[in-house]
């Protein structure tokens, strides 16, 4: 038996596309991965029979333990996450970057923020970076003009890398850009929403080469989506934010929330800057609504 294993590059309908030792394997899975539940994931590590090495068919055996895994996307075993939004359209929904950040670290991942089309509202742009600069590492870019994405492929290099984010923030344009190729189709916006219109509809990897890329580095272009839940008690919110848990400090009441109760480090740490004012407020706001959350689950 051989002792190869094979990455999944892509999943549509049940059938994988699986890389191992240079070829490229339709596949499909045995019936009892799918029985006991076990959903693949693209990026998953497997172990492959029955290859017919003619056809370039083979069946999926068995998933190799992960070493991440996200539901979104749904991807497995990346390193790093890249989390795109727009400067400019499509606006940005800032829970949705918040919940990420913590969703991706909670996972193991690594999230990096990249703000791209700085073309579209450069001031916009530069006031994220504000927002964010202490709670994740941040990047500018504009993806069609070229600007800024070259220190955002250094950050990629030799790691495998998700680009996540809301449909139409240019994720796919990014992957091209990097790939040196048109790998994926890139969409516009729709005239009326001025929101994406979700032109990648399943998550693929792809390895990077070029001058860049002197490692081996793999990035996985993913749809875009607009929700995400968390699951989570508000007690441990304070620990999902790096401007608090990296600035530990002592609060007048032992049992403060840091929701602007006096005495409150956290509340110092907003007039120092350090916790930017409306990442604070968002703050207080997602508090609120996961403990309003827990308040109607025991009732
Ligand atoms: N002005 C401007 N437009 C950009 C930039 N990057 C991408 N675009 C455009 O934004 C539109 C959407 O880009 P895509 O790459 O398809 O976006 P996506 O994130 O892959 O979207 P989904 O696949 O729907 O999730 C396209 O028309 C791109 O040409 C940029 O930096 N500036
Ligand atoms: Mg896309
Ligand atoms: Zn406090």
């Amino acid at each position: 038996m051989s002792n190869s294993q094979g990455i999944i590059l892509k999943g549509v309908g049940g059938l994988y596309t699986v890389y191992e030792d240079g070829v490229l394997f339709a596949c499909s899975a045995r019936g009892i991965l799918r029985k006991d539940g076990t959903k693949l994931l693209v990026g998953d590590r497997v172990r492959l029979s029955e290859r017919d090495t003619v056809q370039c068919t083979a069946v999926i055996d068995e998933i190799l333990p992960r070493k991440t895994s996200l539901i979104r996307p749904k991807v497995a075993n990346v390193d790093k996450l890249f989390l795109l939004v727009a400067a400019g359209n499509p606006k940005p929904d800032l829970y949705l970057v918040d919940k990420m950040l913590i969703y991706a670290e909670q996972s193991g991942v690594d999230p990096v923020l990249v703000i791209n089309k700085s073309d579209q509202d450069e001031a916009y742009a530069k006031e994220l970076v504000a927002q964010y600069r202490n709670a994740a590492t941040c990047y500018i870019t504009s993806a069609s003009d070229r600007k800024g994405t070259r220190a955002v492929c250094e950050a990629m290099n030799g790691y495998t890398c998700v680009l996540a984010g809301q449909s139409g923030v240019g994720k796919s344009t990014f992957l091209n850009l990097a790939s040196g190729g048109e790998q994926m189709a890139t969409g516009g916006l729709s005239d009326k929403t001025m929101r994406g219109k979700h032109t990648t509809r399943h998550a693929e990897i792809f390895e990077v080469k070029g001058e860049y890329f002197t490692e081996p580095t793999f990035l996985i272009d993913s749809p875009g989506f607009s929700m995400l839940e968390l699951n989570f008690e508000a007690k441990d919110l304070p620990q999902a934010y790096p401007e608090v848990y990296n600035n530990q400090g002592e609060c007048r009441f032992q049992d403060c929330r840091h929701i602007g109760e006096p005495g409150c480090f956290v509340r110092d740490l907003v007039e120092q800057g350090i916790f930017h004012p409306e990442r604070y407020k968002r703050y207080c706001e997602f508090y609120k609504e996961l403990l309003e959350k827990e308040k109607n689950k025991y009732r």
